[in-house]
């Protein structure tokens, strides 16, 4: 047997063995590479005598068309048995559950959901909805809202204050939704009635108080707007929020600079069971302040008080959503907990309608 004839019985010999894609291709590059066994017989072929040259040179392409052919017939084997054995271990079990779609997945956060909630409610009743800025002017957050000089809000350990500007002014975070309101009166003209859902920020910290926090304000002008359109306004707000038919409303005297007369608002409720229960019983829970909005305020907006009055009203947005879904802790409003989140939160697609039912 010629050394040709050894060299391909070796090489084919080898081929047929290899187990694995890479032992074939091993087995390539040492026959075919560069430096292969084959390649390197080729080589000689120049220094060769023209008959040798004559004889070696067809058997030495035949043998590299043939251990070529080999490894391609052989890979082709290899290929077919690695997919014969992913179909045999990665079977589909069509009988398994869907699994859920992204859509499905994700939860709206219960201050989105009773945002939406507010929103339908007052919408229906015809109000707008106006947004503005958190970082706000002293002027738009406390003068024009008729607060004092000395008030107690205005002091740094109740309000957030940026450092003072070279002209001396201070922003600051807003500390309520107010101001929102004071753009809107000195923007458009009366009759006025919008609702300003938004984050506030009071330097606060316990276990119902977070440095940031959601309120909602609402806000009526108009020539002949009184107490009583607040009165039904707000009524019927808590009976569409609170998802009942009949709630009793206790108006309270307070006071806040910027409503002249000022009320608080509680509503009833049942705590015997051990949860609250809105609309029943004879307990009462406070939800929210209101009042006339006072003469100076509506001067301060360049509108006539003895032309225009309206009403007003705020409330925090977190604690009527924590009475009406049953979360204890304000703080975990805030931490960013998926889980707290997957278990409070709401389906994405039912969005709140007062025909389809707020929160069903
Ligand atoms: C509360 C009380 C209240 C207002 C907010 C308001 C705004 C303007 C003029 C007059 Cl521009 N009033 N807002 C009025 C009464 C009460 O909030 O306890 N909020 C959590």
């Amino acid at each position: 047997m010629s050394q040709l004839d050894t060299l391909k019985s070796e090489l084919l010999a080898a081929i047929e063995g290899a187990g694995t894609e890479a032992a074939l291709e091993e087995i390539r590059v040492s026959a075919l590479g560069k430096k292969g066994s084959i390649s390197e017989q080729m080589k000689t072929l120049g220094k060769m005598s023209p008959e040798g040259r004559k004889t070696m040179g067809p058997a030495l392409n035949a043998l590299k068309s043939d251990v070529t052919d080999a490894i391609a017939a052989r890979k082709t084997v290899l290929e077919e048995s690695a997919l014969e054995a992913r179909l045999q271990s990665e079977t589909v079990d069509v009988t398994l559950p869907l699994r859920a779609s992204p859509v499905e997945t994700g939860r709206i956060h219960p201050v989105s959901q009773v945002i939406d909630e507010l929103t339908a409610i007052f919408a229906d009743m015809g109000f707008s909805v106006a947004e503005g800025p958190d970082i706000e002017t002293d002027e738009l957050n406390f003068t024009a809202l008729n607060f004092p000089e000395g008030h107690p809000a205005r002091e740094m350990h109740d309000t957030f204050f940026f450092n003072p500007k070279e002209d001396g002014e201070r922003l600051l975070l807003r500390t309520h939704t107010s101001p929102v309101q004071i753009r809107t009166m000195r923007s458009q003209q009366p009759p006025t009635r919008v609702i300003i859902p938004g984050r506030t920020y009071r330097c606060d910290s316990d276990q119902t108080h977070t440095p940031m926090f959601h309120q909602v304000e609402g806000l009526v002008i108009d020539k002949g707007s009184h107490f009583g359109h607040l009165k039904w306004i707000l009524e019927e707000f808590c009976k569409a929020f609170f998802e009942v038919d009949n709630i009793k409303m206790r108006f309270r005297p307070s006071f806040f600079p910027f409503t002249e007369p000022s009320m608080e608002v509680d509503i009833q409720c049942d705590r015997s069971g051990g949860e609250v229960k809105i609309g029943e019983g004879s307990d009462w829970l406070e939800i929210l302040g209101c009042g006339m909005v006072h003469p100076n305020v509506i001067r301060n907006c360049g509108l006539d008080p003895d032309e225009y009055q309206g009403f007003a009203w705020g409330m925090g947005i977190d604690r009527i959503a924590m009475l009406k879904y049953g979360m204890p802790d304000l703080r975990d409003f805030f931490d960013a907990d998926v889980r707290w989140v997957q278990h409070y939160g709401f389906r994405p697609l039912d969005l709140p309608t007062l025909f389809g039912g707020l929160s069903s």
